[in-house]
Protein backbone atom coordinates (compact mmCIF):
# COMPACT_ATOMS: atom_id res chain seq x y z
CA UNK A 1 0.00 0.00 0.00
CA UNK A 2 1.14 3.17 -0.91
CA UNK A 3 1.42 5.69 2.31
CA UNK A 4 3.71 9.18 2.27
CA UNK A 5 7.06 8.79 3.33
CA UNK A 6 10.20 10.69 4.26
CA UNK A 7 9.24 14.39 2.34
CA UNK A 8 5.86 13.15 1.32
CA UNK A 9 6.19 10.76 -1.36
CA UNK A 10 5.26 7.42 -2.06
CA UNK A 11 6.61 4.27 -0.46
CA UNK A 12 6.59 2.23 -3.90
CA UNK A 13 9.83 3.64 -5.76
CA UNK A 14 9.53 4.14 -9.68
CA UNK A 15 11.21 1.23 -11.35
CA UNK A 16 10.40 -0.95 -14.31
CA UNK A 17 8.50 -3.35 -11.87
CA UNK A 18 5.98 -0.06 -11.28
CA UNK A 19 6.08 1.68 -14.27
CA UNK A 20 3.07 0.57 -15.45
CA UNK A 21 1.25 2.38 -12.33
CA UNK A 22 2.34 5.61 -13.93
CA UNK A 23 -0.17 7.71 -16.48
CA UNK A 24 0.89 6.27 -19.57
CA UNK A 25 1.18 9.73 -21.18
CA UNK A 26 4.42 10.32 -18.49
CA UNK A 27 6.16 7.10 -19.69
CA UNK A 28 9.28 6.93 -21.28
CA UNK A 29 8.59 6.45 -24.90
CA UNK A 30 10.67 3.79 -25.88
CA UNK A 31 10.50 0.64 -24.04
CA UNK A 32 13.55 0.76 -21.72
CA UNK A 33 13.74 -2.81 -21.90
CA UNK A 34 14.64 -2.74 -25.71
CA UNK A 35 16.99 -0.53 -25.46
CA UNK A 36 21.14 -1.43 -26.05
CA UNK A 37 23.45 1.01 -24.73
CA UNK A 38 25.35 2.75 -27.39
CA UNK A 39 26.61 6.23 -25.33
CA UNK A 40 28.76 6.23 -22.02
CA UNK A 41 28.34 9.38 -20.74
CA UNK A 42 31.00 10.70 -18.19
CA UNK A 43 29.19 13.32 -15.31
CA UNK A 44 25.61 11.53 -15.06
CA UNK A 45 24.37 14.58 -13.04
CA UNK A 46 20.92 16.56 -13.42
CA UNK A 47 21.79 18.35 -16.37
CA UNK A 48 22.29 15.01 -18.45
CA UNK A 49 19.66 14.07 -17.45
CA UNK A 50 17.32 16.59 -18.13
CA UNK A 51 18.87 17.50 -21.42
CA UNK A 52 21.17 15.07 -23.39
CA UNK A 53 19.16 12.03 -21.93
CA UNK A 54 15.61 13.41 -22.92
CA UNK A 55 17.29 14.14 -26.58
CA UNK A 56 18.06 10.94 -26.94
CA UNK A 57 14.94 9.20 -26.17
CA UNK A 58 12.89 11.37 -27.90
CA UNK A 59 15.57 10.55 -31.05
CA UNK A 60 15.15 6.72 -30.95
CA UNK A 61 11.66 7.20 -30.49
CA UNK A 62 11.53 9.02 -33.40
CA UNK A 63 13.99 6.61 -35.21
CA UNK A 64 15.34 3.81 -33.51
CA UNK A 65 18.45 2.84 -32.78
CA UNK A 66 20.42 1.27 -30.00
CA UNK A 67 21.42 4.31 -28.56
CA UNK A 68 20.24 3.62 -24.68
CA UNK A 69 23.21 5.63 -22.44
CA UNK A 70 25.39 4.19 -19.37
CA UNK A 71 25.62 6.75 -17.34
CA UNK A 72 29.06 7.28 -15.82
CA UNK A 73 29.50 8.83 -11.94
CA UNK A 74 32.74 10.27 -11.12
CA UNK A 75 32.98 11.13 -7.72
CA UNK A 76 29.63 10.72 -5.53
CA UNK A 77 27.60 7.37 -5.13
CA UNK A 78 24.43 9.96 -5.23
CA UNK A 79 23.13 8.98 -8.62
CA UNK A 80 23.57 5.55 -7.94
CA UNK A 81 21.47 5.20 -4.97
CA UNK A 82 18.74 7.27 -6.95
CA UNK A 83 18.99 5.26 -9.90
CA UNK A 84 19.95 2.11 -9.50
CA UNK A 85 17.16 0.78 -7.24
CA UNK A 86 15.11 2.58 -10.41
CA UNK A 87 16.42 0.56 -13.24
CA UNK A 88 17.73 3.84 -14.36
CA UNK A 89 14.05 5.59 -14.45
CA UNK A 90 13.84 9.26 -13.26
CA UNK A 91 11.13 11.83 -14.38
CA UNK A 92 11.86 14.90 -15.89
CA UNK A 93 9.86 17.67 -13.94
CA UNK A 94 9.43 20.79 -16.44
CA UNK A 95 8.21 24.20 -14.44
CA UNK A 96 6.72 26.49 -17.07
CA UNK A 97 5.87 30.26 -15.94
CA UNK A 98 6.83 33.72 -14.43
CA UNK A 99 5.11 36.30 -12.33
CA UNK A 100 2.26 35.79 -14.66
CA UNK A 101 1.83 31.55 -13.45
CA UNK A 102 3.23 28.25 -13.53
CA UNK A 103 2.68 25.11 -15.70
CA UNK A 104 4.19 22.21 -15.18
CA UNK A 105 4.88 19.18 -17.12
CA UNK A 106 6.56 15.46 -16.08
CA UNK A 107 7.62 12.82 -17.88
CA UNK A 108 9.53 10.04 -17.45
CA UNK A 109 12.33 9.31 -19.11
CA UNK A 110 14.20 5.88 -19.67
CA UNK A 111 17.14 6.75 -21.81
CA UNK A 112 20.04 5.72 -18.84
CA UNK A 113 20.26 1.70 -18.97
CA UNK A 114 23.20 1.29 -17.14
CA UNK A 115 25.18 3.05 -14.75
CA UNK A 116 28.78 2.81 -13.24
CA UNK A 117 30.73 4.58 -10.69
CA UNK A 118 34.37 5.37 -12.16
CA UNK A 119 35.86 5.46 -8.85
CA UNK A 120 35.36 2.01 -7.85
CA UNK A 121 34.45 0.44 -11.28
CA UNK A 122 37.33 1.82 -13.27
CA UNK A 123 37.43 -1.55 -15.50
CA UNK A 124 34.20 -1.77 -16.83
CA UNK A 125 34.59 2.04 -17.46
CA UNK A 126 37.72 1.31 -19.85
CA UNK A 127 35.90 -2.20 -20.78
CA UNK A 128 32.29 0.25 -21.57
CA UNK A 129 34.50 2.69 -24.03
CA UNK A 130 36.10 -0.21 -25.62
CA UNK A 131 32.83 -2.16 -26.68
CA UNK A 132 31.83 -1.80 -30.03
CA UNK A 133 28.62 -1.50 -29.10
CA UNK A 134 29.56 2.07 -27.55
CA UNK A 135 30.21 4.65 -30.71
CA UNK A 136 29.73 7.88 -28.83
CA UNK A 137 31.18 9.14 -25.30
CA UNK A 138 29.56 12.28 -24.62
CA UNK A 139 30.53 14.64 -21.49
CA UNK A 140 29.41 16.89 -19.12
CA UNK A 141 31.83 17.14 -16.36
CA UNK A 142 31.96 20.88 -15.62
CA UNK A 143 34.87 23.53 -16.94
CA UNK A 144 36.81 22.16 -13.81
CA UNK A 145 36.92 18.43 -14.90
CA UNK A 146 39.24 19.79 -18.05
CA UNK A 147 42.18 19.92 -16.12
CA UNK A 148 43.28 22.48 -18.39
CA UNK A 149 44.85 25.76 -18.58
CA UNK A 150 41.68 27.97 -20.38
CA UNK A 151 44.23 30.30 -20.89
CA UNK A 152 46.68 28.36 -23.30
CA UNK A 153 44.24 25.13 -23.53
CA UNK A 154 46.75 22.85 -22.76
CA UNK A 155 46.50 20.14 -20.25
CA UNK A 156 47.85 20.89 -16.79
CA UNK A 157 50.27 18.70 -16.70
CA UNK A 158 51.55 19.25 -13.18
CA UNK A 159 47.98 18.82 -11.44
CA UNK A 160 48.46 15.50 -9.24
CA UNK A 161 45.91 14.11 -10.53
CA UNK A 162 47.03 13.91 -14.17
CA UNK A 163 50.70 12.61 -13.25
CA UNK A 164 49.00 10.22 -11.58
CA UNK A 165 47.04 8.77 -14.35
CA UNK A 166 50.18 9.08 -16.86
CA UNK A 167 51.92 7.07 -13.92
CA UNK A 168 49.51 4.24 -14.99
CA UNK A 169 47.07 4.10 -12.28
CA UNK A 170 43.47 3.44 -12.64
CA UNK A 171 42.34 6.32 -14.39
CA UNK A 172 40.74 9.20 -11.92
CA UNK A 173 40.55 12.60 -14.29
CA UNK A 174 38.52 12.76 -17.20
CA UNK A 175 40.92 12.50 -20.17
CA UNK A 176 43.09 10.09 -18.74
CA UNK A 177 39.79 7.99 -18.13
CA UNK A 178 38.55 8.75 -22.22
CA UNK A 179 42.69 8.03 -23.10
CA UNK A 180 42.79 4.74 -21.42
CA UNK A 181 39.65 3.78 -22.94
CA UNK A 182 40.24 4.34 -26.48
CA UNK A 183 43.83 2.30 -25.47
CA UNK A 184 41.75 -0.57 -24.88
CA UNK A 185 39.18 0.10 -27.56
CA UNK A 186 42.26 0.46 -30.36
CA UNK A 187 43.48 -3.15 -28.32
CA UNK A 188 40.23 -4.78 -29.07
CA UNK A 189 39.89 -3.42 -32.40
CA UNK A 190 36.37 -2.00 -32.05
CA UNK A 191 36.54 0.34 -34.47
CA UNK A 192 36.18 4.18 -34.57
CA UNK A 193 33.95 6.50 -32.08
CA UNK A 194 32.62 9.89 -31.25
CA UNK A 195 33.64 12.11 -27.93
CA UNK A 196 31.24 14.73 -27.76
CA UNK A 197 31.75 17.25 -24.98
CA UNK A 198 28.40 19.20 -24.00
CA UNK A 199 30.18 21.33 -21.11
CA UNK A 200 29.71 25.07 -21.54
CA UNK A 201 33.50 25.71 -23.04
CA UNK A 202 34.09 27.76 -26.28
CA UNK A 203 35.18 25.00 -28.98
CA UNK A 204 34.32 21.97 -26.49
CA UNK A 205 35.46 19.36 -28.99
CA UNK A 206 38.55 21.10 -30.21
CA UNK A 207 39.80 21.57 -26.55
CA UNK A 208 39.03 18.11 -25.73
CA UNK A 209 40.88 16.79 -28.73
CA UNK A 210 43.97 18.37 -27.81
CA UNK A 211 43.90 17.49 -23.98
CA UNK A 212 43.50 13.66 -25.21
CA UNK A 213 46.73 14.37 -27.47
CA UNK A 214 48.35 15.98 -24.72
CA UNK A 215 47.73 13.05 -22.84
CA UNK A 216 48.99 10.75 -25.23
CA UNK A 217 52.00 13.06 -25.86
CA UNK A 218 52.78 12.75 -22.06
CA UNK A 219 52.66 9.00 -22.62
CA UNK A 220 55.90 7.18 -23.19
CA UNK A 221 57.00 7.39 -26.72
CA UNK A 222 55.58 3.84 -27.89
CA UNK A 223 53.06 4.10 -26.42
CA UNK A 224 51.62 7.36 -26.99
CA UNK A 225 52.72 8.16 -30.24
CA UNK A 226 50.71 5.14 -32.04
CA UNK A 227 47.67 5.59 -30.00
CA UNK A 228 47.78 9.07 -31.27
CA UNK A 229 47.85 8.14 -34.88
CA UNK A 230 44.85 5.78 -34.47
CA UNK A 231 42.99 8.45 -32.44
CA UNK A 232 44.22 10.98 -35.31
CA UNK A 233 42.12 8.49 -37.70
CA UNK A 234 38.93 6.77 -35.95
CA UNK A 235 37.86 9.29 -33.06
CA UNK A 236 35.83 12.16 -34.14
CA UNK A 237 35.64 15.32 -31.48
CA UNK A 238 32.85 17.51 -32.75
CA UNK A 239 31.89 20.85 -30.92
CA UNK A 240 28.45 21.58 -29.44
CA UNK A 241 26.76 24.04 -27.54
CA UNK A 242 24.18 22.83 -24.56
CA UNK A 243 21.36 25.01 -23.15
CA UNK A 244 18.86 24.07 -21.02
CA UNK A 245 18.18 25.39 -17.07
CA UNK A 246 18.47 22.63 -14.48
CA UNK A 247 18.49 23.93 -11.42
CA UNK A 248 19.67 21.60 -8.02
CA UNK A 249 16.40 19.13 -7.31
CA UNK A 250 15.15 20.29 -3.61
CA UNK A 251 12.72 18.15 -1.50
CA UNK A 252 9.56 20.32 -2.38
CA UNK A 253 10.17 18.85 -6.35
CA UNK A 254 10.29 15.38 -5.62
CA UNK A 255 7.11 15.51 -2.91
CA UNK A 256 5.23 17.57 -6.35
CA UNK A 257 6.70 14.83 -8.91
CA UNK A 258 5.68 12.21 -6.17
CA UNK A 259 2.32 12.88 -5.95
CA UNK A 260 2.14 13.02 -10.14
CA UNK A 261 3.62 9.85 -10.54
CA UNK A 262 2.18 8.32 -6.99
CA UNK A 263 5.40 6.65 -7.04
CA UNK A 264 8.29 7.59 -5.11
CA UNK A 265 11.13 8.90 -7.04
CA UNK A 266 15.06 9.98 -5.64
CA UNK A 267 16.23 10.61 -9.23
CA UNK A 268 13.38 13.57 -10.19
CA UNK A 269 14.82 16.54 -12.12
CA UNK A 270 13.94 20.00 -12.39
CA UNK A 271 13.75 21.80 -15.18
CA UNK A 272 12.46 24.57 -17.51
CA UNK A 273 10.43 24.21 -20.73
CA UNK A 274 13.19 25.33 -23.02
CA UNK A 275 15.98 22.89 -24.42
CA UNK A 276 18.18 23.52 -27.00
CA UNK A 277 21.41 22.03 -28.49
CA UNK A 278 23.52 22.39 -31.46
CA UNK A 279 26.00 19.98 -32.38
CA UNK A 280 28.72 19.94 -35.06
CA UNK A 281 28.04 17.09 -37.45
CA UNK A 282 31.20 14.99 -37.31
CA UNK A 283 30.52 11.59 -36.05
CA UNK A 284 32.86 8.43 -36.44
CA UNK A 285 30.31 6.24 -35.87
CA UNK A 286 27.19 7.13 -36.56
CA UNK A 287 24.74 9.18 -33.93
CA UNK A 288 21.30 9.15 -33.04
CA UNK A 289 18.17 10.89 -34.78
CA UNK A 290 18.61 14.13 -32.92
CA UNK A 291 18.31 16.51 -35.62
CA UNK A 292 14.43 14.78 -36.06
CA UNK A 293 13.85 16.08 -32.50
CA UNK A 294 15.01 19.63 -32.92
CA UNK A 295 19.14 19.27 -32.24
CA UNK A 296 20.59 21.88 -34.75
CA UNK A 297 23.37 19.66 -36.42
CA UNK A 298 25.79 22.21 -38.48
CA UNK A 299 29.00 22.25 -39.54
CA UNK A 300 29.59 25.80 -37.32
CA UNK A 301 29.31 25.68 -34.14
CA UNK A 302 31.17 28.72 -32.85
CA UNK A 303 28.47 30.98 -33.41
CA UNK A 304 25.66 29.49 -31.50
CA UNK A 305 28.53 28.79 -28.63
CA UNK A 306 29.66 32.59 -28.28
CA UNK A 307 26.22 33.70 -28.21
CA UNK A 308 24.88 31.17 -25.31
CA UNK A 309 28.25 31.61 -23.35
CA UNK A 310 28.12 35.33 -23.66
CA UNK A 311 24.42 36.14 -23.11
CA UNK A 312 23.02 33.73 -21.28
CA UNK A 313 25.85 32.05 -19.18
CA UNK A 314 27.16 35.60 -19.05
CA UNK A 315 24.39 37.09 -17.39
CA UNK A 316 23.89 34.41 -15.24
CA UNK A 317 27.30 35.16 -13.71
CA UNK A 318 26.61 38.55 -13.06
CA UNK A 319 23.27 38.02 -11.42
CA UNK A 320 25.06 35.60 -9.76
CA UNK A 321 27.61 37.20 -7.93
CA UNK A 322 25.31 40.10 -7.55
CA UNK A 323 22.48 38.78 -6.63
CA UNK A 324 24.15 37.05 -4.25
CA UNK A 325 25.87 39.98 -2.61
CA UNK A 326 22.05 41.94 -2.45
CA UNK A 327 21.14 38.69 -0.67
CA UNK A 328 19.23 37.24 -3.32
CA UNK A 329 19.11 33.57 -3.03
CA UNK A 330 17.55 32.90 -6.23
CA UNK A 331 18.04 33.94 -9.58
CA UNK A 332 14.05 34.89 -10.21
CA UNK A 333 14.60 37.22 -6.97
CA UNK A 334 17.51 38.85 -8.23
CA UNK A 335 15.86 39.77 -11.66
CA UNK A 336 13.33 41.46 -9.30
CA UNK A 337 15.67 43.71 -7.95
CA UNK A 338 15.53 46.46 -11.15
CA UNK A 339 18.90 47.35 -10.78
CA UNK A 340 20.48 43.89 -11.54
CA UNK A 341 17.31 43.24 -14.26
CA UNK A 342 18.58 46.60 -15.89
CA UNK A 343 22.32 45.76 -15.86
CA UNK A 344 21.80 42.23 -17.23
CA UNK A 345 19.57 43.77 -20.08
CA UNK A 346 22.13 46.48 -20.89
CA UNK A 347 25.00 43.75 -20.47
CA UNK A 348 23.44 42.47 -23.46
CA UNK A 349 22.71 44.63 -25.76
CA UNK A 350 25.49 46.78 -24.93
CA UNK A 351 28.43 44.83 -24.06
CA UNK A 352 27.92 41.29 -25.44
CA UNK A 353 25.15 41.76 -28.71
CA UNK A 354 28.23 43.83 -30.70
CA UNK A 355 30.51 41.09 -30.52
CA UNK A 356 28.33 37.95 -31.40
CA UNK A 357 28.70 36.90 -35.36
CA UNK A 358 25.01 35.83 -34.87
CA UNK A 359 24.05 32.93 -37.56
CA UNK A 360 21.75 34.37 -41.01
CA UNK A 361 18.10 34.99 -39.58
CA UNK A 362 19.27 34.46 -35.96
CA UNK A 363 16.92 37.13 -33.87
CA UNK A 364 19.41 38.01 -31.60
CA UNK A 365 17.17 40.65 -29.62
CA UNK A 366 14.53 38.46 -29.16
CA UNK A 367 16.46 35.77 -28.13
CA UNK A 368 17.77 38.46 -25.46
CA UNK A 369 14.61 39.18 -24.34
CA UNK A 370 13.60 35.15 -24.20
CA UNK A 371 16.41 35.05 -21.97
CA UNK A 372 15.06 37.60 -19.78
CA UNK A 373 11.78 35.52 -19.57
CA UNK A 374 13.62 32.38 -18.43
CA UNK A 375 15.65 33.88 -15.99
CA UNK A 376 12.41 35.60 -14.46
CA UNK A 377 10.88 32.14 -14.09
CA UNK A 378 9.71 32.15 -10.22
CA UNK A 379 8.95 28.57 -10.36
CA UNK A 380 12.55 27.14 -10.61
CA UNK A 381 14.10 27.89 -7.19
CA UNK A 382 17.99 28.44 -9.13
CA UNK A 383 20.48 29.22 -6.21
CA UNK A 384 22.67 32.52 -6.88
CA UNK A 385 25.37 30.34 -4.90
CA UNK A 386 25.28 27.11 -7.57
CA UNK A 387 25.83 29.62 -10.12
CA UNK A 388 28.27 31.56 -8.29
CA UNK A 389 30.74 28.63 -8.04
CA UNK A 390 33.83 27.61 -9.56
CA UNK A 391 33.99 31.39 -11.16
CA UNK A 392 37.59 30.98 -12.13
CA UNK A 393 36.54 28.75 -14.42
CA UNK A 394 33.89 30.21 -16.01
CA UNK A 395 34.70 34.10 -16.34
CA UNK A 396 36.92 33.72 -18.95
CA UNK A 397 34.46 32.46 -21.86
CA UNK A 398 31.50 34.03 -19.60
CA UNK A 399 32.64 37.46 -19.69
CA UNK A 400 36.44 38.04 -20.59
CA UNK A 401 35.83 37.53 -24.31
CA UNK A 402 33.26 39.95 -24.31
CA UNK A 403 35.35 42.51 -22.48
CA UNK A 404 38.95 41.53 -24.39
CA UNK A 405 36.70 42.11 -28.28
CA UNK A 406 35.21 45.47 -26.73
CA UNK A 407 38.33 47.20 -25.80
CA UNK A 408 39.88 45.82 -29.14
CA UNK A 409 36.67 47.95 -30.71
CA UNK A 410 37.41 50.75 -28.92
CA UNK A 411 34.22 50.47 -26.47
CA UNK A 412 34.18 50.70 -22.56
CA UNK A 413 32.56 47.53 -21.61
CA UNK A 414 31.39 48.64 -17.93
CA UNK A 415 28.62 46.43 -17.80
CA UNK A 416 30.70 43.41 -18.24
CA UNK A 417 33.09 44.73 -15.93
CA UNK A 418 31.33 45.43 -12.81
CA UNK A 419 30.36 41.42 -13.20
CA UNK A 420 33.96 40.87 -12.92
CA UNK A 421 34.23 43.26 -9.89
CA UNK A 422 31.37 41.77 -8.66
CA UNK A 423 32.97 38.17 -8.22
CA UNK A 424 36.07 40.30 -6.60
CA UNK A 425 33.91 41.47 -4.33
CA UNK A 426 32.08 38.22 -3.44
CA UNK A 427 35.24 35.90 -3.65
CA UNK A 428 37.17 38.61 -1.65
CA UNK A 429 34.52 39.00 1.05
CA UNK A 430 32.79 35.64 1.38
CA UNK A 431 29.80 37.21 2.07
CA UNK A 432 26.64 39.22 1.66
CA UNK A 433 25.78 42.79 2.66
CA UNK A 434 24.17 41.60 4.96
CA UNK A 435 26.97 39.46 6.74
CA UNK A 436 25.75 36.26 5.81
CA UNK A 437 28.65 34.00 4.68
CA UNK A 438 28.29 33.37 1.17
CA UNK A 439 30.56 29.77 -0.19
CA UNK A 440 33.28 30.41 -1.86
CA UNK A 441 33.25 27.12 -4.42
CA UNK A 442 36.38 26.69 -6.42
CA UNK A 443 39.31 25.32 -7.43
CA UNK A 444 41.52 28.17 -6.91
CA UNK A 445 39.74 29.33 -3.59
CA UNK A 446 43.15 28.84 -1.85
CA UNK A 447 44.76 31.04 -3.89
CA UNK A 448 41.95 33.70 -4.03
CA UNK A 449 41.78 33.84 -0.39
CA UNK A 450 46.32 33.75 -0.32
CA UNK A 451 46.02 36.24 -3.26
CA UNK A 452 43.17 38.83 -1.48
CA UNK A 453 44.29 38.77 2.14
CA UNK A 454 46.13 41.12 2.55
CA UNK A 455 44.79 43.91 0.14
CA UNK A 456 42.96 46.15 1.70
CA UNK A 457 41.63 48.74 -0.72
CA UNK A 458 39.19 47.63 -3.67
CA UNK A 459 42.35 48.80 -6.02
CA UNK A 460 44.84 46.35 -4.21
CA UNK A 461 42.44 43.41 -4.49
CA UNK A 462 41.43 44.14 -8.22
CA UNK A 463 45.28 43.95 -8.35
CA UNK A 464 45.96 40.67 -6.52
CA UNK A 465 42.66 38.93 -8.49
CA UNK A 466 44.28 40.04 -11.77
CA UNK A 467 47.38 38.48 -11.13
CA UNK A 468 45.61 35.03 -11.58
CA UNK A 469 46.89 34.84 -15.45
CA UNK A 470 45.06 31.22 -15.67
CA UNK A 471 42.21 33.24 -15.39
CA UNK A 472 42.82 36.41 -17.11
CA UNK A 473 45.56 35.75 -19.10
CA UNK A 474 48.78 38.05 -19.84
CA UNK A 475 46.65 40.93 -21.76
CA UNK A 476 43.71 42.15 -20.41
CA UNK A 477 45.41 43.43 -16.74
CA UNK A 478 47.67 44.93 -18.70
CA UNK A 479 45.04 47.26 -20.54
CA UNK A 480 44.23 50.47 -18.63
CA UNK A 481 40.82 50.80 -19.50
CA UNK A 482 39.85 47.11 -18.68
CA UNK A 483 41.61 47.61 -14.86
CA UNK A 484 39.95 51.47 -14.65
CA UNK A 485 36.75 49.87 -15.29
CA UNK A 486 37.28 46.61 -12.67
CA UNK A 487 38.38 49.12 -9.66
CA UNK A 488 35.68 51.80 -10.38
CA UNK A 489 33.12 48.84 -10.45
CA UNK A 490 34.35 46.94 -7.24
CA UNK A 491 34.97 50.79 -5.33
CA UNK A 492 31.29 51.27 -5.66
CA UNK A 493 30.50 48.05 -4.89
CA UNK A 494 32.22 48.44 -1.54
CA UNK A 495 31.67 51.83 -0.70
CA UNK A 496 27.79 52.05 -1.83
CA UNK A 497 26.71 48.30 -2.25
CA UNK A 498 24.79 46.33 -4.95
CA UNK A 499 21.91 48.79 -5.25
CA UNK A 500 23.97 52.14 -5.66
CA UNK A 501 26.50 50.79 -8.25
CA UNK A 502 23.92 48.55 -10.34
CA UNK A 503 22.24 52.59 -10.57
CA UNK A 504 24.77 53.93 -11.62
CA UNK A 505 25.97 51.52 -13.83
CA UNK A 506 23.03 52.19 -15.82
CA UNK A 507 22.92 55.76 -15.92
C1 LIG B 1 24.83 28.14 -15.11
C2 LIG B 1 24.61 27.07 -16.17
O1 LIG B 1 25.57 26.99 -13.19
C3 LIG B 1 25.88 27.77 -14.09
O2 LIG B 1 26.99 28.27 -14.15
O3 LIG B 1 25.13 29.34 -15.73
O4 LIG B 1 24.59 25.81 -15.66
C4 LIG B 1 23.33 27.35 -16.99
O5 LIG B 1 22.19 27.15 -16.21
C5 LIG B 1 23.27 26.47 -18.22
O6 LIG B 1 24.43 26.63 -18.98
C6 LIG B 1 22.03 26.80 -19.05
O7 LIG B 1 22.11 26.17 -20.27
Amino acid sequence: MDRPSRGGGFSERLSLASLAQVDPERRPRVDPRSLGVGIVHLGIGAFHRAHQAVFTEDAVAAAGGDWGICGVTQRSRDVLEQLGPQDGLYSVLEHGGSDTGTDTGLRVVGAVRDLLFAEEEGERLTASIAAPATRIVTLTVTEKGYRHDPATGRLRLADPGVAADLAGRAPRTVVGQLVRGLQARRSADAGPITLLSCDNLPANGAVLRDLVADFCAALPTAEGEQLAEWIAESVRFPSSMVDRIVPATTDDDRVEAAKLLGLDDRGVVVTEPFRQWVVEDDFAAGRPAWDAVGVVLTADVAPYEAMKLRLLNGSHSTLAYLGALAGHAHVADAMRDEGIAAVVAHLMADDVAPTLAVPDCFDVAAYQRELLDRFRNTALRHRTVQIAMDGTQKLPQRLLGTIADRLAAGARPRLACLGVAAWMRYVSTAQAEDGSPLPVDDPLAGRLGELTAAADTPAAVADALLSLQEVFGPELPADPVFRELVVDGLERLTAEGVAAATRDAIR
